[in-house]
Order: C-alpha cells, then sequence, then structure tokens
C-alpha cells in the first residue's frame, strides 16, 4: 500500500510540467568562461571520459549476466563532471570523496580500472580488497577518501580532509600542505542536515574544500523541483557568505574552467565554493531501476547534450584533433575495459580466514 502511494505520487511529478525546469536553467546559463585547452590535455580530457562512459557501459552489461551483485549505480551521461573537476586538481595530492555513484570519481582520480573492475566483482584484488563492493570504492593511494551508500555521509569526511590540510600547514607547520579536497554529491542529498552543516564550518574555517553538486534532477524517483525550497542549489551559497556558482555539467571545458576558480580559491586560503553542475544521468538510478518514471522528451533534451560528442565538437572544430584521433582512443579504451574484465574475472576471491581483515586499519 505504501509503495504504490509513493509509485502514484512519482508518476503524477513527471505529469506536472515541473520536467522542463532543469532544462530550461541549462538553456538560459551563461557561461563564465570555458578552459582553454591544446591538443594534449583536450585528448587527455576525451580519453577520461570515454574510459568513464565505456567502463560503465561494461558494469551493465556484467551485471545483467550475473557477475556483480547488490545495487550498481551507473554515471552515464555526468562523465564531464567528473573529469572536469578532478581534471583541474592535482592527482596523488588533493582529496575527493564520493557517493554510491562512484566508479568513475575513482577512474578519473587514477584508480586503475583492473582495480575497481575487481571491486565490483568482489574480487581480492579489488582497491578495497572486495570487501566494499561498488558502492564503497576506496584508495589511500590514490586520495580517494571512499564512496558513500548513506547520502551525505562523505561530506564531514571530505571535510575533515580539508580541515586536516589547513590544520598541518597552520598548526603543524607544514608549508606544502595546501591539498584541495573535492566533495561529490547529487541534488537529493542537499536537503539533508549534513550538507548545511559542512557548508557552515567549511566556511568558518575558511577550508580549501569544493563541494561538487552534481544536479542531475532526479533523487530515485523525486523530481528535484518538488523536493527543495530554492531549486538552484548554488545560491545557498550566500547564506554562509561563501561562493556559490552554476555551471553546464555536460561541457567539460565549463566545469573545468569553474573548478579552476574554485581551486585557486581554496589553496589561496580563501576558503570553499559550492559549485552546481547541471546534468543528467542517462540511465535508471541504478542498474535494478527500469528508468521508466522519466518523460522521454526529457531523456531526448539530455541526449542531445552528450558531453563526449560535445567535446569532440568542440576539439575537431577547433583544429585541435581529428575524428580518427578520437576513435583510435575509443578503441584504446575498448581493450583496456577488456583486459580489466578479463582481469577481475580471473582474479582470486578473498578467502573465507580473512572475513574479520581490514575492519581497523593495518600499518
Ligand atoms: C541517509 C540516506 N537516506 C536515504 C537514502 C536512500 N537514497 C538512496 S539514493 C537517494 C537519492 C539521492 O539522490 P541524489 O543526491 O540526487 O543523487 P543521485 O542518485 O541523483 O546521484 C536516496 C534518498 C540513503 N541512501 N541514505
Ligand atoms: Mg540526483
Amino acid at each position: 500500500m505504501g509503495q504504490d502511494i509513493a509509485m502514484e505520487t512519482e508518476r503524477t511529478a513527471v505529469g506536472t510540467g515541473l520536467t522542463g525546469a532543469h532544462a530550461e536553467r541549462l538553456s538560459g546559463l551563461v557561461t563564465a568562461s570555458r578552459a582553454q585547452v591544446d591538443r594534449d590535455t583536450g585528448l587527455a580530457l576525451y580519453r577520461d571520459m570515454t574510459l568513464g562512459r565505456r567502463f560503465e557501459d561494461k558494469c551493465a552489461e556484467m551485471y545483467y549476466r550475473g557477475k556483480m551483485f547488490g545495487f550498481v549505480h551507473l554515471y552515464n551521461g555526468q562523465e564531464a563532471v567528473s573529469t572536469g573537476v578532478i581534471g583541474a586538481m592535482k592527482r596523488q595530492h588533493d582529496w575527493f570523496c564520493s557517493t554510491y555513484r562512484d566508479h568513475v570519481h575513482a577512474l578519473s582520480a587514477g584508480v586503475p580500472a583492473r582495480e575497481v573492475m575487481s571491486e565490483l566483482f568482489g574480487k581480492e584484488t579489488g582497491c578495497s580488497k572486495g570487501r566494499g563492493g561498488s558502492m564503497h570504492l576506496f584508495s589511500k593511494e590514490h586520495h580517494l577518501l571512499g564512496g558513500y551508500a548513506f547520502i551525505g555521509e562523505g561530506i564531514p569526511v571530505a571535510l575533515g580532509a580539508a580541515f586536516t590540510s589547513r590544520y598541518k600547514r597552520e598548526a603543524l607547520g607544514e608549508a606544502d600542505s595546501d591539498s584541495v579536497t573535492a566533495a561529490f554529491f547529487g541534488d537529493g542529498t542537499c536537503n539533508i542536515g549534513q550538507f548545511y552543516e559542512c557548508l557552515n564550518m567549511a566556511q568558518l574555517w575558511k577550508l580549501p574544500i569544493i563541494f561538487v553538486v552534481e544536479n542531475n534532477k532526479w533523487a530515485i524517483g523525486m523530481d528535484h523541483n518538488r523536493a527543495t525550497s530554492d531549486p538552484e542549489i548554488w545560491r545557498k551559497a550566500a547564506s554562509f557568505g561563501m561562493a556559490g556558482e552554476e555551471v553546464d555539467g555536460m561541457d567539460v571545458l565549463a566545469v573545468r574552467a569553474a573548478a579552476e576558480r574554485a581551486v585557486a580559491r581554496a589553496r589561496a586560503g580563501e576558503g570553499p565554493t559550492l559549485l552546481e553542475c547541471l546534468t543528467y544521468r542517462f540511465r535508471g538510478h541504478s542498474l535494478a531501476d527500469p528508468d521508466e518514471l522519466r518523460a522521454e522528451e526529457e531523456k531526448q533534451f539530455w541526449a542531445q547534450r552528450d558531453p563526449l560528442k560535445a567535446l569532440e565538437r568542440d576539439l575537431v572544430s577547433a583544429g585541435l584533433v581529428s575524428s580518427e584521433d578520437l576513435r583510435a582512443i575509443e578503441k584504446e579504451i575498448d581493450a583496456e575495459v577488456q583486459d580489466c574484465v578479463d582481469f577481475a574475472l580471473s582474479a582470486p576471491e578473498p578467502d573465507s580466514s580473512e572475513l574479520t581483515r581490514y575492519i581497523w586499519a593495518e600499518d
């Protein structure tokens, strides 16, 4: 009964006409600036986004073939956010914190695809030793503070990393401690308490953190416009005296430019930024979601703004690369993704004698 009511409410949401608001915001958005890139950087951005896209497509295939268990949330459509933000930061120096939709953040942060795929298969070679699975990717080496299944759970963890960076520099005198932390989370997560508590502390202490909201309009089946007092999340920064910015989250060059501004602010000791990226997920909430609630017209609007196709148009029209260059990258990525599947399939399961290992930190 309760479930029937919930389903009915979700269906009503699609019929209210509110579905256009997110699209209208994107259409009316004035992009402050777009990153200027050379050929090598352009290719690197395309490579990172292609790895994210094709890795996720392979995950869907493997999930439906019964190779993965539990919930798996894919990132298709949102790649420009991960690539744009993490690409503007320093790998293995800055810190990243994610959600249950974490595979692509891990890849952008440099966690090897073999380790990510192994983790999804629950294998010992996974980045969390097969104990975490899809929603709990972790890598100390690559400064990935974790994926978190509870929404908002990662935000205070990221805040702690940002505090550590400042504390080491100012209290412990470590002059080179200038790392910046990026916390990624969704629009739905901005309605819970931890978000506001962390914004307050971050601004109070001028912490080097970027709150990256991936506003894909939906929190499972809840339309963002029905769930929040002001759908323009970036404006909530002003209540804390914090810098806030909205950006086209389907445009990797715009995201990169906004992230560069936020990183520069954080590293200079000027404090945090709330960066709202307008984006869309091309698949259902998780692979268990048949995705029947969202309007076809809405899906089409966003599909036309596929961030990979947009970057290809930009790079080719600027004369930086040829389409053949990009097809060659796709071929390389396909081989890399197949390699990581083969590796994960043949990797060992964790040994049952080690069931309680890794619960506490080991040196
Ligand atoms: C504390 C908590 N409450 C509820 C849930 C159930 N839940 C899982 S995903 C989700 C929606 C989150 O939406 P959003 O923040 O927009 O992220 P997206 O899935 O769109 O990336 C909810 C409510 C949860 N995981 N954790
Ligand atoms: Mg969302």
